[in-house]
Parts: structure tokens; sequence; C-alpha cells
């Protein structure tokens, strides 16, 4: 990683959630910060003034202004470079009370501070060297992970897992592409000959790695984010019961009056290793009432792009066309098939239903009965054996989108080569391959690019 520290001004931001906490904590970064900070805080005991504080101090006193003062804090300090950002930090350990945090705050930006833009602390971060593209969005990923297994992984990409096994591949590509152009460019100069052999062996290595970086993509996704799961299925079979038993809570109408759920209910729950983000939907059939109509309809787009689905059938009804087109409407689609209510006598024909759906569980949601199996049939659908957090995963949308981009680029190399292209052919489809690469660690990524990454954090972070 270059290191090009910026003498950039000083911003703020309060860096922790609002609500009340027993700490709340107000950030401030860059140039001139250890000045700033020392014109609102003084020290209680201490005779050194903040901006005579070596780095990874603390100082108990008080923030105040010419007004009086605002809250008792501990003032940590950070020299640069040894910071989060790389900068000279304060940061104003506070009573986590918003309004007293926002007084703080304006008290800095009074004094002399900018106020911070969303993840503008951790993007300075990156300009300074301290992470890489990929940390910075993991930094993120880490404080949204909704799962142990996914913060894990977050702090495994955090700490470089997935930087170190790009920037390899980067090395890989880089010492293939110059041997190429030496020996194009300077075939007198001695440059040992490039051999077709081992040059494919080593871009089919690269494309296997970032080809199996592309394989995890999806099932650490659903560990980091929990499982877009809708439950759908016809009035009455018991959907928003299955909600409620899930939840643990009253979160559906539940009557015997089919058509009772028409707007989508959501909450997380936990099943087993997973966290599900559930989605109680209205009832598939066809309606003359326009709400439950535009119910059915968000229904159908929800199951269209979850990430699993429940289709509920009662298994005291016999089978209806309705339940043969939820289940024609799943096909090939990760779901498993709920036979429902069958605590009471049974009138469906579930041998079409095990036909259509890989898992079928049968369970009661009134009584609980069959909860299990239903966790271990979502397991052994969504988790696969091999995951392991701590090796190196893409995180984000855009991650994948780099290595699918640079995997694709060495797929044509690879083409280019057995194919007899000439060295300049391929050298292109390389050097095209490495750029993704660069652009997803942040070593060559445009402006647009890093603003789009940082657009997505807090303020404060
Ligand atoms: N006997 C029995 N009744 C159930 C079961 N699950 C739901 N019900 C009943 O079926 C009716 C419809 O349930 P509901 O959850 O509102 O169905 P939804 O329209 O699919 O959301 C209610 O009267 C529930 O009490 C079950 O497992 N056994
Ligand atoms: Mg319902």
């Amino acid at each position: 990683m270059q290191t090009y520290l910026q003498e950039n001004t000083a911003i703020a931001a309060v860096a922790t959630p609002a609500g009340a906490g027993a700490v709340g904590i107000v950030r401030l970064s860059g140039m001139g910060a250890l000045q700033i900070a020392e014109k609102v805080f003084r020290p209680s005991h201490s005779k050194t003034p903040l901006c005579g504080m070596k780095g990874y101090t603390g100082c108990l006193g008080r923030v105040e202004t010419a007004e009086g003062q605002i809250d008792e804090a501990v003032a940590f300090v950070y020299r640069a470079p040894h910071s989060y950002t790389g900068e000279d930090v304060v940061e104003l350990c506070c009573h986590g009370n918003t309004l007293l945090l926002q007084r703080v705050l304006d008290a800095l930006l009074q004094a002399g501070a900018q106020p911070a833009g969303p993840g503008e602390f951790t993007r300075r971060a990156f300009e300074n060297g301290k992470l890489s593209l990929d940390q910075a969005e993991s930094v993120m990923e880490l404080i949204n992970a909704q799962s142990e297994s996914g913060a894990r992984a977050a702090l495994a990409a955090r700490d470089g897992a997935l930087w170190k096994t790009i920037s390899a591949c980067t090395e890989q590509l880089l010492d293939a592409s110059a041997h190429l152009t030496a020996w194009v460019d300077y075939p007198e100069e001695g440059v040992e000959e490039v051999e077709n052999g081992a040059l494919l062996a080593t871009l089919r290595e690269v494309e296997g790695r970032l080809n199996r970086l592309l394989e995890g993509y999806d099932a650490g996704r659903i560990l980091r984010q929990g499982v877009d799961t809708v439950i759908a299925g016809r009035p009455n079979v018991g959907k928003s019961t299955l909600m409620n038993l899930l939840a643990g809570a009253r979160r559906s109408i539940v009557t015997a009056i089919p058509g009772t759920t028409r707007d989508v209910v959501e909450d997380s729950v936990r099943l087993g290793r997973l966290v599900l983000r559930l989605s109680d939907t209205a009832g598939l059939r066809a309606t003359d009432d326009p709400v439950e109509q535009a119910g059915v309809e968000i229904a159908r787009e929800r199951l269209a792009s979850c990430d699993l689905a429940f289709a509920m059938f009662d298994s005291s009804r016999p089978l209806e066309e309705e339940d043969l087109e939820l289940a024609a409407l799943l096909k090939g689609r990760p779901c498993v098939a709920i036979i429902n209510k069958t605590d009471l006598e049974r009138r469906l024909d579930t041998a079409k239903l095990t036909e259509s759906f890989g898992a079928v569980v049968e369970m009661s949601a009134n009584t609980g009965k069959g909860v299990e199996d239903l966790t271990a049939a979502v397991e052994g659908l969504l988790l696969s054996e091999s995951f392991d957090p701590a090796q190196p995963a893409l995180v984000t949308a855009r991650q994948k989108d780099c290595v699918r981009r640079a995997a694709s680029a060495i797929g044509e190399a690879c083409g280019a080569l057995e194919m007899g292209l000439t060295y300049d052919a391929l050298s292109v489809c390389i050097d095209e391959a490495t750029d993704a690469l660069l652009e997803l660690t942040g070593g060559r990524a445009t402006i647009d690019v890093v603003d789009r990454v940082f657009e997505k954090f807090c303020v404060g972070k």
C-alpha cells in the first residue's frame, strides 16, 4: 500500500449512534485537530495542555465554551501517523446524550473544525494508505454484520485476508505482463523466452483463485446480511402463524378469514445458525379487492428476488390450482415446501409436492411441531460445510464485480494464448484483469469509484 499522507483540514463528527448511552464519542481528525480540541477542552488535573500530550494517551477534563461547561469528558489523543485516519486525532468521550454530543460537536465546529461527510474518517484512512479500499468496505460490513460468522468474515477482510489474495494475483499478472512486454519490445536484450505452457498455467491459477472467491460470494453475503426469506402460499395456510412462531411474538394478524394479511410484515429472526429476514406476505389468490390485489402483487415481486422461499401448504385441504402455480413459480429457486397443519386430518396429496420441491418439511405452526426439521432443511440448503469465515471472501457487490471482470479478462487471455493470437492481444487482456483487481483494492481506483464506496458510510465512521 502506498503512503501519501495529506495535510487535510480538521473534520469532526459524533461517532456513536443517536440515542441515550453510557458514553458518546465526538471524533476530530486532521491538521490542527489538537489545537482545535484544546480551545474547548480544559484538563481537570493535568497541567499538560492537549497539544503537549503524547499519542495514545488520555486526559480527564471538561468541554466548555465562553457560554459555559457542556460536559465532562475524557480526551484521547492519537498522533499522526499512528491513528485510524493516519492524521492527528482527538476523541472526546462524553456522556452518551445526543443533545450534549451535538453541543460538543458545535463547539468544535466553532473552534475551526469542518463537519465530516459520510465515511470521511475511513476515506482519509484509505487516502493516507492505512487501509485498502476493500478493507475500508469491510469496516462497513463489520459494523452491519448480522451474524457471528458474518462478523468474523468481515474482521478477516479488515485484517487484509482478501487484500493479500488479490495482491498476490495482481503481482502474478504484473509479472506476466512485464515479461511479455519485455519479450515483444526488446527481443535482442537477452530476455528469457516466453513459454506459453508456463504462462497459461499461471493465468489458469489466478483464474481459479478468482473463481473460488466468486463462488463463495453468495454464501458469505447471506451470513453477513441475513437471508431474505419470503413466506408464500394460498390464503389461510398458516403463513402469519409461522411468522409469529419464528418471531416469538405476535407480528402478523392471524384470523380464520382468508385474505387477512395484505401488507408485507417483516422481522429478523434467528433460525439455527442463520438469521432470516422474514417477510410474511398476502396469500396468493385472484381477488377483486384492490387492496388485497396490491398485496398479492408485492408478494410476487418479493418472491422473485428473495434468497429463500417458504412455500406453505395446508395439509388438511386438497391441493388447489394456486398451490400448483406457486410450485411452478418457485421451480429451480432455493425454497422449502412446508406442509402445515399436520395436527389436522390429512387431505393433501403430498406426492405432487415432493416431486416439485427438493426440501419438504411437515409441521404445525400452531403447536411448533416440526421447527427443528425446518431449521435442518434451511441450514442444509444454505450453509455449505466448507464455508470458512477466516478465508478471504468478497464482501460487497462492487468487489464481486471487479473480480468477475478480472476473471473474464483472464479467461479471454487464456483463449488468446491457446488460439495463438499475438502477445499484444494477450497483454491487453492481462492488463484489463490487472486494472479490475487494482480497482478492487483501490491501488488504481477512479475518484468516482472511491466516492461511491464512501457515500454508503455513516457520518462519524
Ligand atoms: N390446526 C391448525 N391450524 C392452524 C395452523 N396454522 C395456522 N392455523 C390456523 O389457520 C388459520 C389461518 O392462519 P394464518 O396464519 O392467518 O394464515 P395465512 O392467511 O396464511 O397468514 C388461523 O385460524 C390459524 O389459527 C396449524 O398448524 N394447525
Ligand atoms: Mg396472513
